[in-house]
């Protein structure tokens, strides 16, 4: 058992994320073998759930004549327009049916404003809306953070970056990640993890 300052983090293990679902990314359901191993090491545990209402404001369906993957200028910045996934309630939604959920201290659900996308466990993408993530860590002692999940260069991605600049110590597990890697976005996610000090193992 790890040290009590020290937390997993596993980001968005859902049905939509894995093949056969909506915003598939290849291999995501091969990490969860690995990811039940490591929850028995760590006294914190956080899922968290990527948790759309339906009609998203990054969801392509939503904007006329335009198509997933395009991207849009969104009040917060460009913003990838995705297939419609991970709607609240829906099967899709749901946590990949082997991944452990007893282990689980909290599981934080993110995406729940229509107007603005949320892939950081911390911040929504406006990087100001805090998820209460940072304040429930803090408040148990939290200092080391150990992340894994989907996808590497989208949620995994923006949540270990947002971790390291509020002054976690930050691992991610590449091997217990898989990405999506769109225009080059696996090799900018990795240099910019790098760049804040992420440690990539
Ligand atoms: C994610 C795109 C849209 C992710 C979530 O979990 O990486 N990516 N919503
Ligand atoms: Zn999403």
């Amino acid at each position: 058992m790890r040290a009590s300052h020290e937390a997993l983090i596993v980001i968005d293990v859902q049905n939509d994320f894995c093949p056969g679902g909506a915003l598939a990314v290849e291999e995501g359901d091969q990490i969860v073998p690995e990811i039940n191993a490591m929850m028995d090491d760590f006294a914190t545990v956080v899922l968290t759930q990527d948790w759309h209402p339906a009609g998203h404001s990054s969801f392509a369906s939503s904007h006329d004549g335009k198509n997933p993957l395009e991207m849009i200028d969104m009040p917060y910045g460009p913003q990838v327009l995705w297939p419609d996934h991970c709607v609240q309630g829906s099967a899709g939604a749901e946590f990949h049916n082997d991944l452990r959920l007893e282990p689980a201290n909290l599981i934080i659900r993110k995406g729940m404003n229509p107007a603005i996308d949320s892939y950081s466990a911390f911040f929504e993408n406006d990087q100001t809306t805090p998820t209460g993530l940072e304040g429930y860590l803090r408040g148990l002692g939290i200092t080391h953070l150990t992340m894994v999940g989907l996808a590497t260069d989208f949620c995994v991605y923006f949540s270990a970056v947002d971790a390291a600049k509020l002054g976690f110590d930050v691992t991610v597990i590449e091997s217990a990640c898989r990405g999506i890697d769109l225009n080059g976005s696996m090799q900018a996610a990795q240099n910019a993890m790098s760049a804040v000090a992420v440690k990539l193992v």
